[in-house]
């Protein structure tokens, strides 16, 4: 099985993402029974060479997995939280780092208003808990390039341009306890992310054996 787990650049003024620095973690300490490969992701929504999307559409097609688990940040969040929908919509509280901000925009113009994701969520979702560590299911990824992202790889996965991905989907983590000392709110550390997220990822290699 081939899979492949993306992270975001730190953006909004961070010099941190915590999906970028679990997605560094794995691919130093890979997945046992998975052939991993793994991106980090600018926060550059559109269409650009410089985007998230072609920076996503260029992994996989150098990889071509066949399951795709994109990871970003929530500031807001206090637990792991797996996101079960991507809506057809950018409406951004924030300018990416490109310096671009978009307002009631489709991701995909003509595309569907919404896709779920293709990853069993609520069984991640699971294994994350019997670690221990505070997982959620989610409704909304949001309107940014995490909803965005999310919309583009379930829009191509499904028989579109990414043919060799079976399944994909979104994970929304907390900030790191570095972010939260100098900004406020929840925080969750590196060690606990990497804790409940592997228990996560074995759920999908399990069953390919
Ligand atoms: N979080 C943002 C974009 C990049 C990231 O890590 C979001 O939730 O859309």
């Amino acid at each position: 099985m081939r899979i492949l787990l993306t992270g975001f650049e730190p953006f909004g003024g961070s010099s941190f993402n915590p999906s970028s620095s679990l997605v560094a973690a794995f691919a130093a300490e890979g997945l046992l029974g998975s052939e991993l490969s793994t991106a980090i992701l600018p926060v550059i929504g559109g269409q650009s060479a410089t985007s998230a999307r072609a920076e996503l559409a260029r992994a996989i097609e150098r990889a071509q997995p066949d399951t795709v688990v994109c990871f970003g940040e929530s500031a807001r969040a206090t637990h792991i939280t797996f996101e079960r929908l991507a809506v057809n919509l950018r409406d951004e509280r924030i300018a990416d780092n490109a310096g671009g901000q978009c307002c009631d925009e489709p991701v995909i113009v003509g595309a569907p208003v919404a896709y779920f994701s293709t990853l069993p969520m609520r069984a991640m979702r699971d294994a994350c808990e019997e670690e221990g560590v505070p997982a959620i299911l989610s409704m909304s990824a949001g309107t940014f390039t995490c909803n965005e992202i999310l919309f583009f790889l379930l829009h191509g996965s499904g028989g579109g341009e990414f043919a060799s991905v079976r399944r994909a989907g979104f994970v929304h983590l907390p900030q790191l306890p570095e972010q939260a000392a100098l900004r406020g709110g929840p925080s969750m550390s590196l060690a606990h992310l990497m804790l409940g997220v592997r228990s996560s990822l074995r759920e999908l290699i399990a069953p390919l054996g």
